[in-house]
């Protein structure tokens, strides 16, 4: 194992980010089988929300007017007003010429229609297997929630496992608003009331083990607004303390909590209304140390809270830090938050999720990803090195498949 000299360090790690597979731990992708859940082509692309709200600051047109028009007219709205009239430098912009790039179309042409002709000729299966190709991405870990009446439908039918995918069991309903996951429960034939009698937490850990077994998720996961505390008198803290960590215990499953998103802040933009807020660091902390045999995931979505995140995670074994969620996900943020884990945690984390909603952003959530990714870790070997440290290529290789998706891998199977 020969040792890399420091002028071989960056195409070194360069080479290793590029080629190294990729698990993404987190998107709100769908196997063929979900059908129309699985979002794919430009219209799609061009109406992703972040893409909305941005096109908003430059419209008056009424929120309903936009909402009425059909999908091709919003994605020839948002096309006109971010990408010809102005020059679409956001990374949301700049994502979808990245896809177009990587799929070989001309953006130079700035022509929707021809773009629009390339998706025509595809179908779903193949154009998975092509992004997949493109992205590196090897395996993804879907979003799947049985409180979506059309994801439902799908698993009440039977799902076929797709080796691609994984599944995580999303809770927010039953979380956040435990009134209408308890109607729900009740309608599935689940013997539950809004009070926490035992007879209801019984039912409502015997729902949680029958989706398990149904789904076989990797995580259990809840978006948790800025305020979240625990504990404290509410549903949600004893559906955690009596309902879903026993039985994530039992089943050896993480808790993934995704903190700080402040719902609809402006409903009128629907998906792209939500915003964000710095929340408190206290509540993981507390669960954490009450629960030492439960494991738990964990992404903040303000800044501000990265650093005390991180500083939790020195602290407890059983937290494991993942992914540049949402308003985390730009280069300026990206290169922070990794530079600070890496110096903080050293390699126990997993840096970088893509939240993609539709699965051409694989390709460019990733494109975007690995040149910071490889920026920050050349830096960080390079100090070693000026130490009089050696590094070869067979350990920059584990060090950035543990980044890449094997440290969370390992961190299920503890
Ligand atoms: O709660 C979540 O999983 C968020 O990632 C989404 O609700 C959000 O809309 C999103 O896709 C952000 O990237
Ligand atoms: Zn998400």
């Amino acid at each position: 194992m020969a040792a890399i000299k420091p002028a071989d360090l960056q195409a070194e790690i360069s080479g290793a980010v590029a080629r190294t597979e990729i698990t993404d731990i987190h998107t709100h992708l769908f196997t063929p089988q979900f059908g129309s859940l699985l979002l794919w082509g430009i219209d799609d692309l061009l109406t992703y929300h972040y893409l909305v709200a941005e096109t908003f600051r430059w419209i008056n047109l009424p929120y309903q007017e936009f909402w009425q028009m059909p999908q091709q007219a919003q994605a020839g709205l948002i096309w006109r007003t971010l990408f010809v009239e102005h020059s679409p430098v956001s990374e949301a912009c700049r994502g979808v010429l990245t896809v177009l790039d990587a799929l070989g179309l001309d953006v130079s042409k700035r022509d929707l229609n021809s773009y629009r002709g390339y998706f025509a000729e595809c179908t779903t299966d193949a154009y998975l297997d092509r992004v997949l190709k493109i992205s590196g991405v090897s395996h993804m870990v879907m979003t799947n929630d049985p409180f979506v009446p059309e994801e439902y439908a799908v698993w009440k039918q039977g799902y076929t496992e797709d080796p691609r995918f994984s599944t995580a069991l999303r809770m927010d309903t039953l979380l956040n608003n435990w009134p209408g996951g308890c109607r729900a429960l009740r309608d599935w034939g689940y013997n539950v009331d809004v009070d926490a009698a035992a007879a209801t937490k019984a039912e409502v850990r015997r729902f949680l083990s029958d989706w398990i077994g149904r789904m076989r998720p990797l995580y259990l996961a809840v978006s948790l607004p800025p305020t979240f505390n625990w504990p404290e008198e509410s549903p949600r803290s004893w559906l955690l303390a009596d309902c879903v960590l026993p039985v994530a215990a039992d089943h050896g499953l993480p808790l993934a909590m995704m903190i700080g998103v402040k719902k609809l802040v402006n409903p009128e933009l629907r998906l792209a209304g939500d915003s964000e807020a710095k929340a408190a660091i206290e509540p993981v902390e507390n669960l954490c140390a009450a629960y030492p045999g439960n494991k738990f995931l964990l992404t903040m979505l303000a800044r501000e809270n990265q650093h005390e995140a991180c500083v939790a995670a020195r602290k407890f074994r059983n937290l494991f830090p993942f992914g540049c969620w949402w308003f985390m996900n730009n280069p300026l943020l990206i290169n922070e938050l990794t530079r600070m884990r890496l110096e903080l945690l050293g390699l126990s984390h997993v840096p970088q999720h893509s939240d993609a909603r539709v699965l051409d952003q694989l390709i460019y959530k990733w494109a975007h990803f690995r040149p910071i990714l490889a920026g920050v870790l050349t830096d960080k070997y390079a100090d070693l090195l000026r130490t009089g440290w050696v590094v070869t290529r067979e350990e920059i290789e584990r060090d950035v498949r543990g980044l890449l998706g094997e440290n969370f891998w390992a961190f299920l199977r503890r």
